[in-house]
């Protein structure tokens, strides 16, 4: 048996989430298409027969701007530690600059194997892709680079077998039907907040978090939270249709996680500054 951990980092939307659910064979973490989607470290695992890799989905690197995003900060560097290697994923879609050699800073200097994924190739001229690979190989003394795309699984497949290379003879850190540490209760809120996500903008997605309230029987009772009255109108929606919508969205995935039939009762509240509140931001385990 071969097990071990491996982070995964990277700018803010360059796809960390989607490849690890692409390595894991399955829904993991939370996407969208807005930064900072992911608030906490998630434990992704692929298991195989005779291996165990557990990928940490990280928050993307950031500067921190609140109390928040301070502790998102603090949770991707405590995941540097005792690490076989690091995932360390850009975007071709994008221009390869400042902050991805921030990050490459920092993870070269870990002393441990870094494996570059230069993710969202789909669709991309092979001679862009080319030659954003030679830019990403300057980054720093890298184990391998994979061009991959997380969304079509190009290239993943190689990606996965160079992270097991990476994995000493080992225990299992987890039972192996297991593919998250995250609990349900937080997986329900989980996918209420992507739903949510994916149907607001701007600075909205920012001020929007979610508690499960109830998971008895067949009711999910959660509860949306905005920091405004004029957020909650937003999320609310025109005689409730947007908070409608999420939910429309959400329940199948829930009934799928839960293996039952749901009611699922959303409400928007509103929670001022709840950003900054150390005793919400505890409670909801961030
Ligand atoms: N075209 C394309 N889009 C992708 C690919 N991988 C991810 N995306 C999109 O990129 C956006 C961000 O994806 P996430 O997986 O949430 O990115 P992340 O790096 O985890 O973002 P944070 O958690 O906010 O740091 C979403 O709109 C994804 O659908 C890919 O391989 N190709
Ligand atoms: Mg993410």
């Amino acid at each position: 048996m071969r097990s071990g951990f491996v982070a995964v980092a990277g700018r803010p939307n360059v796809g960390k989430s989607t490849l690890v659910n692409a390595l894991c064979g399955g829904k993991v973490a939370i996407v969208s298409d807005k930064p900072q989607t992911t608030r906490r470290r998630i434990f992704g695992i692929a298991n195989g027969d005779d291996y165990q890799l557990v990928l940490a989905d990280l928050p993307g690197f950031q500067r921190p701007l609140d109390p928040l995003t301070e502790r998102m900060q603090r949770t991707v560097d405590a995941a540097f530690e005792d690490v076989e290697g690091v995932l360390f994923v850009l975007s071709a879609r994008e221009r390869i600059g400042a902050g991805d050699r921030f990050i490459a800073s920092r993870v070269f200097a870990l002393g441990v194997p870094v494996v570059i994924a230069l993710n969202k190739i789909d669709r991309l001229k092979p001679g862009h892709i080319a030659s954003q690979m030679a830019t990403a190989a300057r980054l720093g003394d890298f184990l391998a680079l994979h061009p991959v795309s997380a969304k079509t699984g190009d290239g993943v497949g190689e990606l996965r077998q160079e992270l097991l290379a990476l994995l000493p003879e080992g225990p299992l850190y987890f039972p192996q039907e297991q593919r998250t540490d995250l609990s349900l209760e937080l997986q329900l809120a989980e996918l209420v907040r992507e739903k949510a996500l994916w149907l607001t903008r701007d600075e909205l997605p920012h001020a929007i978090s979610v508690e499960v309230e109830e998971m008895e029987g067949p009711v999910v009772r959660a509860a949306i939270l905005v920091e405004t009255e004029s957020q909650k109108q937003i999320v609310v929606g025109k005689n409730g249709s947007v908070v409608k919508e999420i939910g429309t969205r959400a329940r199948p995935e829930i009934e799928a996680l839960l293996g039952r039939d749901v009611f699922l009762e959303l409400r928007v509240k509103v929670r001022p500054r709840w950003r900054r509140d150390t005793a919400t931001l505890e409670r909801l385990g961030l």
